[in-house]
């Protein structure tokens, strides 16, 4: 039944949020904001439905927060799509999910080049079915040049496997002398992580009320300021996502005049 929904039917509700907007744009932007987007099974529990429809909803949710992500200027978006942990769920619902990227690009894919969005995705794309990775890929090379928002889709990705692969790759450096162990240091090991051409985390939003990092991006959101909310993925609007943004002008108002990246060093 879900399946034959129409999928981006949903109006927009622009008159109410563009003060919020412009506000927003007078100050200082996180520049790169990271979703945790759960809750989608426990949506569809409290509707009687099966956890696959709450996949389904989650990804009207991608889409709308996507093009507020693009009109906030906000230069990355990198959203959980899927953790190495994933596997382990019922066959049944992980050929679910590896079809989504699929749908969603399907429907999707011209209103995202249109808006100038650019796909990329971190993660281990080798594991992926031929479909999804087919799918992503010609999404990735489709929007290659464009400069507005960086839509940025974390997919079969693992923050501790993503570390153990950079800790390889510098001691195979090393041994081929490409690197000398007075090279390792913060900045260098960055550049051995899948997010090597992005600036760290601004911001983490995990939505569904859980408390946990869940194995994302361990090394990159160091210094990264951390909302979270008892709203479940699919029920997060554009008003949720203003009000973090929100909160997150207000933290970083507050330490006021301190260079707060130096502070921190
Ligand atoms: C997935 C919908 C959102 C809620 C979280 C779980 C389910 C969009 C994508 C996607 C991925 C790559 C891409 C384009 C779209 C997606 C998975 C799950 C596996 F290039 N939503 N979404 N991928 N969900």
């Amino acid at each position: 039944m879900f399946k034959k929904m129409k999928l981006w039917n949903t109006p927009v509700k622009r008159n109410t949020i563009n003060e919020r907007v412009t506000r927003i744009l007078e100050q200082p932007c996180p520049e790169h904001v990271a979703i945790i987007m759960d809750g989608n099974g426990r949506w569809a529990k409290k509707r009687a439905l099966p956890r696959v429809a709450g996949h389904h909803e989650g990804m009207r949710t991608v889409r709308k927060i996507t093009m507020l992500a693009n009109q906030l200027n906000i230069k990355t978006l990198t959203l959980y799509a899927f953790s190495t942990e994933n596997w382990k769920r019922p066959k049944f619902e992980v050929d679910y999910l590896m079809g989504l990227p699929e749908e969603f690009l399907g429907s999707f894919l011209p209103e995202l080049i249109e808006e100038n969005v650019r796909v990329t995705m971190i993660g281990e794309e080798s594991r992926l079915p031929q479909k999804t990775r087919k799918a992503v890929d010609d999404a990735i090379g489709k929007t290659a040049k464009n400069t507005g928002l960086n839509l940025n889709f974390a997919l079969n990705y693992g923050g501790r496997a993503e570390i153990i692969d950079a800790v390889k790759s510098i001691a195979n450096d090393v041994k081929n002398e490409a690197l000398t162990i007075e090279d390792i240091n913060g900045p260098c090991f960055s550049r051995y992580l899948m997010t090597q051409a992005l600036s760290d985390p601004d911001l983490l939003i995990r939505t569904s009320g859980e408390l946990r990092l869940s194995n994302f991006m361990l090394w990159q959101i160091a210094y990264t300021e951390l909302w979270f909310t008892d709203v479940l993925w699919p029920d997060f609007s554009e008003t949720h996502l203003i009000e973090a943004v929100e909160a997150f002008q207000q933290r970083t108002r507050r330490y006021g005049g301190l260079n707060d990246e130096e502070s921190k060093r």
